[in-house]
């Protein structure tokens, strides 16, 4: 079994700097060697010329803020995904922010059309163009993979691939007013850290399963936003948001989608290790690099 782990340094989809540190410092802290320990045959592409994709010019295009650039590098590493998913190989990929995101589902979707998306955030990701207040765009990603976002010039290259049945949220608990709405009228299963309180994090991974992936028989792209976390967990991270998952809740729900056998792609995104003091780094890193194990089936027995 074969790994293909893909850094991509970039936080153009956000304001805050340094977010573009995280893939290089998981894989400083001895991640893919932790990998190769598990008996995976490890391949690692790290992007470190990502930059060179930033135009000179990229004015704000229908809210979106750095368009042209966010659009220059997820189309450039949904290619490497989609080839390397194709290969058969299980696809980790390092963030980075959660922009990306829109990358790792076309790339993932490409290769495994029947896919289903489990996505753990306190941030549903899924404003439009239309709704963003912030113009960032990894808080946009799904909106552009599932085919609501509208017509925008830099984005005309991502397929919807993503239909909305085939999702699922864990952790929310930030949602904007247009993404509420989205959410609902759409009919968007979503578990927020109200369902976690009332019925465990156990049941809602099984309820989420049963919902996208009911005869247990599709591939799982998981996308793993840090900010589920509780910032107790993971506190260096650019939107940290209280009462997240535990750490045995985030490390719970990579266990148990990992046992499926389906698990064919994991992101673990918006670790920024420029954030908050060494020790706050240290933690963050290290969970980053623990729940990307569980995804890899470091706790299975
Ligand atoms: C907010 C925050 N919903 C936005 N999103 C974040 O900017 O659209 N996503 N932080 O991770
Ligand atoms: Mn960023
Ligand atoms: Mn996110
Ligand atoms: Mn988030």
């Amino acid at each position: 079994q074969s790994v293909s782990v893909i850094g991509v340094p970039f936080s153009g989809g956000q304001p805050r700097g340094g977010v573009e540190e995280g893939p290089c410092r998981l894989v400083e802290f001895g991640l893919l060697n932790q990998i190769e320990e598990l008996g995976w045959a490890v391949d690692y592409e790290g992007n470190e010329n990502i930059t060179a994709l930033q135009p000179k010019e990229d004015p704000d295009t229908l809210n979106l803020k750095q368009p042209k650039y966010v659009s220059a590098v997820t189309q450039h590493v949904s290619k490497q995904i989609y080839q390397s998913a194709k290969e058969g190989k299980f696809v980790l990929t390092l963030g980075g922010d959660h922009s990306i995101g829109i990358a790792t589902v076309s790339g993932v979707f490409g290769a495994y059309p029947n896919a289903c998306l489990i996505w753990v955030d306190a941030h549903a990701d899924i404003n439009t163009p239309a709704s963003t207040d912030s113009g960032n765009i990894h808080g946009c990603p799904v909106s552009f993979l599932a085919g609501i976002a509208g017509d925008h010039p830099d984005f005309a290259w991502v397929r919807p691939l993503l239909k909305t049945e085939r999702l699922t949220y864990i952790g929310l608990r930030d949602i904007d007013a247009g993404e509420k709405k989205i959410i609902k009228d759409l009919g968007i299963k979503a578990f927020s850290m109200h369902h976690v309180d009332k019925y465990g994090i156990g049941k809602v991974v099984e309820l989420a399963l049963d919902h996208v992936n009911p005869n247990r028989d599709l591939p799982i792209h998981l996308s793993f936003d840090v900010d589920a976390l509780d910032p107790s967990v993971a506190p260096s991270t650019g939107t940290p948001v209280r009462g997240g998952l535990t750490f045995r809740e985030g490390h719970y729900i990579c266990e148990a989608i990992a046992e499926t056998g389906l698990l064919v792609a994991a992101d673990i995104m918006e670790v920024n290790p420029t954030l908050e003091d060494t020790n706050s780094v240290y933690q963050t890193v290290q969970v980053g690099c623990s729940l990307a194990r569980c995804c890899l089936g470091e706790t299975l027995l």
